[in-house]
């Protein structure tokens, strides 16, 4: 069983939006492609000692940022404090190496797959939602176990940790902003869409 930690305060939200607005200003959003040459349905950016990157040569971490070659910014401050106190409340330490950011724009989605590029399994992934819904399908560790979708909503907060470490997920689609209801303007995005960090330990 896996739950929502918590929902983050409208404030918290635009704190993170903030800091999420300075590591693409200083480090970009960059395209990521699968072995076969697809892209994938979403951009990235990263923070941290490390970043998330795949194309043709398969998945890694890498030092220094895709295109640019320099090194990525530290994690900013709120990122680091909610992902530390997400852990906590269930219990869990890690040390947080980087941060991905996946931007997902209406229509976008992330195939399901299982976290494991990390040298370090053992240590829990924080997952927080901003923006617009998503929806997010999560599996066991065995292929073929039961998926079950959960939507994700702005300020959404999940830690995976210890059974959940390596199960199956992907984000089958994002939404459009409801007319009604549009997180984003609330938040101080100036593009509607799906932000979520990963806050992650990747080496021991
Ligand atoms: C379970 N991201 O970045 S967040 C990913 O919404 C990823 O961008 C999705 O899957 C997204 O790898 C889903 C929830 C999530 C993130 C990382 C996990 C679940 C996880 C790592 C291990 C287990
Ligand atoms: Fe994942």
């Amino acid at each position: 069983m896996i739950e929502i930690t918590q929902r983050l305060s409208t404030d918290e939200q635009r704190l993170l939006v903030d800091e999420c607005r300075d590591i693409i200003a200083q480090s970009p959003l960059y395209e990521l492609r699968m072995r076969n040459g697809y892209k994938f349905h979403l951009k990235c950016a990263s923070a941290g000692q490390c970043g998330w990157y795949s194309d043709e040569q398969g998945y890694r971490y890498t030092r220094v940022h895709p295109c640019l070659a320099t090194p990525f910014p530290e994690i900013p401050p709120v990122i680091y404090r909610i992902a530390i106190e997400a852990a906590a409340s269930v219990g869990e330490t890690f040390t947080p190496h980087t941060a991905l950011l996946n931007w997902f724009q209406e229509g976008d989605s992330l195939g399901l797959h299982v976290d494991k590029t990390e040298e370090n399994l053992i240590a829990p992934v924080v997952s927080i939602s901003l923006g617009t819904n998503g929806l997010f399908q999560i599996g066991g560790v065995e292929r073929d176990d039961p998926i079950r979708d959960v939507i994700l909503e702005s300020g959404d907060v999940l830690v995976f940790g210890r059974e959940h470490r390596l199960i199956w997920h992907g984000i089958k689609k994002v939404f459009a902003p409801l007319p009604l209801f549009d997180p984003t303007k609330e938040i101080g995005m100036k593009v509607p869409g799906r932000i979520n960090i990963t806050v992650r330990q990747v080496y021991d």
